[in-house]
Formats: C-alpha cells, structure tokens, sequence
C-alpha cells in the first residue's frame, strides 16, 4: 500500500485527533455540553453530536452485534479515510469526494444466481430493516476506529436474487467513472476497486451492506451512497460506492491482491499473529490516542466468525 506507518503521521494530525479524544471524553464522563462550553472550548460545540450532512434515516434497530467501545467522532470518521479514487493520503477523500453524485445511482447483482436484479438506492434502503451496527474497524495500516454504521446483513440482499449452488464466491465493484472519481486518471491500482468474500463470509451475520453512519446516509468519502462492511476483516475489503455485485464459482481477483499479492491476501482477515512483510500487526492505534493497543485475533469477533475457518491455515490464507 501506498502508505504512512503510524509513527509518519504528522503531529497537526495527531493534535485535531487529540482535541475530540478529549471532547469524547466529556461526553463519557456525562459532563454533557455545559462542562465542555464552562472549559472554554465553544468551537467543539458544533461538532458534539452529528455534524453530517447527510439525510437522517429515521428508527434504527440496535444490534446485539454492536460493541459498547466509545465510537470515534463523526469528524474523525469522515476526514481520516482511504479511498484511492480521490487520492491516496488520509486527508483527500474528505476534501475530494465532493464531486462524486450519489444520486440517483443503481447496484446491480448478478452472475451465478436465479433472480440477477438491479436496485436503485431507494429501494435499498427499504429492503430490510435498518440496523445500527457499532463496529471496530481496523486498517491494515494500524490504526482502529469504531464506527456506528447503519445498515443490514448483505444476506438479506443476497437472499433476493436466489444464489445458485454453483455460486462460491462474491465479488464487489466499485464505481468506475474518472470524472467523478479524479483519483481513477492514476493508476495507483486496477480501477475500478474490487472486492471479494467467499458466499459463507457474505452470509454471515456480522457482514453488512452499509447505508450509513451516525444515523445519517454517508458521507461521499465513507463510500456513498452504498459500500461492503466487514468488520473482522482489514479495512480494504469494504469496498465502497460499490455498483456491481457478481456472484461466482471461483475465487475472484481483488484490487490489493493484484497490487501486491504477498501483502494482501484475499481472506484478509485480522490476524496479529500474522505481521504484513513490511511491518508488525501485533497492535494498532485507535484513532484518537496515543497509546498503541493489541490487535485481537478477527479484530474480537472471533466468536462469531472463527468456525468460517475451521481447517484452513491463515498463515498460509492470510
Ligand atoms: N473503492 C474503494 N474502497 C475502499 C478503499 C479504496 O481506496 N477504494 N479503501 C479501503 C480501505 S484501505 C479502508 S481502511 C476503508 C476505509 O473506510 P472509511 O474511510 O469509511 O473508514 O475503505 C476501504 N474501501
Ligand atoms: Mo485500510
């Protein structure tokens, strides 16, 4: 990856990061607005709740899959991204992204299944019902956020268009348009940006289609309007601004595998006893500390996900 190790970020970065710990740290502690404007520190009041400009998305359903961890602030969540398409630093998606049109847009599923179907995003959004999912997210970089998604099992989408047994596999395409996507002119990867779970993964309870994030429909540079969450899984297998969904018999190629297969593998899944060739996966830095934290096996989802891999060697299948 085209990337900065941890210790490469910046420190403006790191203050900004700082200043909303402890902002999230008032909240915690109950302290609530009044301590934060008593403090001096009026500017945060803005960004205290949801400062998104997305579109509300009404009752959301609680998961019992949502961890109780502290979520990362909305301008944590939506200035410090990877999406290639509009730049390959932290900071581009977020002043980038804004020429990406996330309507009217259509994803279309097809390939090994009976009932192939195109969906327009609001026909998406009514499909199941929404769901909160809370997650850890861990980029193989090193570093960790927890986002409160919204969204539902990809089940539930995969279900309607009756996969074949033939079906194996499921690969996601990213939309593919340079006008929209400048990042695209360049070739730091294969465009468009492709994905790829095996059917079991997809099925599985904890992996979601994402709608949105703190309530609200995503941000353009989380992947509007609809991207692949998977949380015990490195970051980049949730492809984002995804069109296209292709069931298939075997193993499709991914944009990282291709980029570099002995770093990325296509199971992807979070593992610190694995370290990436150019450096350790033992621990990660939840952004918004300083303090580096031990990387959990299946980034802590491992009771719900390990049996997926019952008999395969993940040092080998990394
Ligand atoms: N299309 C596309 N999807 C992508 C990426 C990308 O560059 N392009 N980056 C991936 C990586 S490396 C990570 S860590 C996550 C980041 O998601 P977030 O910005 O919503 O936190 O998106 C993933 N999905
Ligand atoms: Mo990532």
């Amino acid at each position: 990856m085209l990337i900065r190790k941890p210790s490469d970020i910046p420190g403006s970065e790191i203050t900004s990061e700082e200043t909303y710990r402890h902002r999230r740290a008032f909240m915690v502690a109950g302290a609530g607005l009044i301590a934060v404007a008593a403090l001096g520190l009026p500017k945060l009041l803005g960004g205290t709740t949801t400062p998104g400009t997305g579109e509300k998305l009404g009752t959301l359903k609680k998961s019992s899959f949502s961890t109780s961890e502290p979520s990362n602030s909305f301008k944590e969540i939506s200035t410090y991204n990877n999406f290639y398409e509009f730049g390959t630093s932290k900071e581009d998606p977020a002043r980038n992204a804004h020429t990406l049109r996330p309507r009217p847009w259509t994803l279309k599923i097809e390939g090994e299944c009976l009932k192939p179907r195109t969906f327009s995003i609001d026909d998406l959004l009514k499909l199941a019902p929404l769901e909160e999912r809370i997650y850890r997210m861990r980029c193989v970089e090193g570093w960790s956020m927890v986002i409160p998604w919204v969204g539902y099992p990809l089940k539930a989408l995969l279900d309607l268009v009756q996969p074949k047994s033939t079906a194996a596999f499921v690969e996601f395409s990213t939309l593919m348009d340079p006008k929209q996507m400048p990042g695209q002119a360049s070739r730091a990867l294969n465009w468009p940006y492709k994905e790829g779970l095996r059917l079991d993964e997809a099925n599985h309870p904890l992996c979601i289609l994402g709608l949105g994030l703190y309530g609200q429909t995503l941000p353009n540079q989380n992947g509007a309007p609809v991207r692949l969450v998977v949380p015990w899984k490195y970051g980049f297998k949730g492809a984002k601004s995804i069109v296209n969904i292709r069931l298939v018999k075997s193993m499709p190629r991914t944009a990282w595998n291709d980029a570099n297969p002995s770093e990325y593998g296509f199971y992807s899944n979070v593992n610190p006893g694995v370290d990436h060739p150019r450096w350790s996966q033992a621990t990660e830095r939840r952004i918004g500390e300083f303090k580096k934290r031990p990387t959990q096996m299946f980034n802590g989802y491992g009771d719900q996900v390990a049996a997926l891999y019952a008999g395969l060697d993940l040092k080998r299948n990394f």
